[in-house]
């Protein structure tokens, strides 16, 4: 068995939320499952794979321009820099900025905040190289993780909190806003934000990202429907169900949805339903805002940051924002 599939199932508790989550935004009109459960150990090899596909650009957009501004972000922080990275995926973004201070021989310690254990242990294996940098990984929710290690800080050094890879892009406005015054909330004057968030750019450029041709991002989007038949035994046919990727120009966002080939029922027995799906009715399983450059800086400044900085991507379309805490 694969390593993936044949790790431990969900512990019991994982396995109720989901449950009670998909009973009840299956009932919503349009039927909607949260896109945070995207990410199980195959969604998490998956949404890598898409970071390598040439038509998704948002990763090694943001790789290159960290790796131009990775001293600049540094430079204005105390010592010793405590960075803490909100979903951390893969852990090399983060490690360009431990790099970056490795190199100048500056301690700092890196805490990991994700759901996926996949992730974590992905990314303390990419930071275990750096001498001076010490690494602790959280498995808890972005809210969980932050308050933990926010409550744990001592002494004078500064912190600077990572929100990359445009996965702000999956809050509407007003969740976006009370996340950022949440981050805001935990962190003092002089403590930073450097927040990726992906602009918007051509819609074929975009329905190319979220629709490629390879079929990874339909596969990472059905693998919603593979969970629920592994986790909550329920009979969902895939081949029943397309992927589409819409942008939806009024609200700025990438939509991405499971459509119902066919009218038919399905059954959910651990999440205690029966679900019916009209021909063409889907199931909304993501949003991806994209931003103009001077949005970005208006959604921190009304968070109570300035905006220290900003570098774009000129080719993919993305920008990286440093902010700093007032
Ligand atoms: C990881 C949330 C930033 O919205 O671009 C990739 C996830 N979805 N392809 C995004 C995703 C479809 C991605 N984020």
């Amino acid at each position: 068995m694969s390593p993936i599939l044949g790790a431990a199932s969900p512990p019991d508790a994982l396995v109720r939320d989901f449950a009670n989550d998909v009973r009840r935004d299956l009932a919503l009109t349009p039927k909607q499952i949260q896109s945070k459960y995207l990410y199980d150990a195959l969604g998490s090899c998956l949404f890598e794979a898409i970071s390598r596909l040439p038509w998704y650009r948002i990763t090694r957009a943001e790789g290159k321009l960290l790796g131009r501004c990775s001293q600049d972000v540094v430079a204005s922080l105390a010592d010793p820099l405590t960075l803490i990275e909100l979903g951390c995926g893969s852990g090399e973004k983060v490690a360009m900025l431990a790099e970056a201070l490795s190199r100048r021989r500056r301690p700092a310690s890196v805490h990991l905040i994700d759901i996926s254990p996949t992730a974590l242990e992905l990314s303390e294996r990419t930071l275990g190289r750096f001498e001076h940098v010490s690494v602790v990984g959280h498995r808890a929710t972005y809210e969980e993780g932050l308050r933990r290690v926010a409550g744990q800080r001592s002494g004078n050094g500064a912190v600077l909190v990572l929100f990359l890879g445009s996965n702000i892009g999956n809050f509407d406005p007003p969740a976006a806003h009370e996340f950022l015054s949440e981050i805001r909330g935990s962190l003092r004057p002089g403590d930073g934000l450097l927040l990726g968030a992906d602009l918007v750019k051509p819609e074929p450029a975009l329905l190319a990202a979220y629709d490629d041709p390879l079929g990874v991002t339909a596969a990472f989007n059905k693998n919603l429907l593979a969970r629920m038949n592994r986790e909550l035994a329920a009979d969902f046919d895939l081949a029943a169900f397309a992927h589409r990727a819409v942008w939806n120009r009024e609200h700025s966002r990438v939509e991405m949805h499971l459509v119902s080939r066919r009218a038919q029922q399905v059954t959910i027995p651990k999440a205690d339903c029966t679900v019916r799906f009209d021909a063409e009715e889907f199931i909304w399983t993501e949003n991806s805002y994209k931003y103009a450059p001077e949005q970005i800086v208006a959604m921190g400044v009304a968070a109570g940051f300035r905006a220290r900085q900003q570098w774009i991507e000129p080719d993919a379309r993305f920008a990286l924002t440093l902010f700093v805490a007032e």
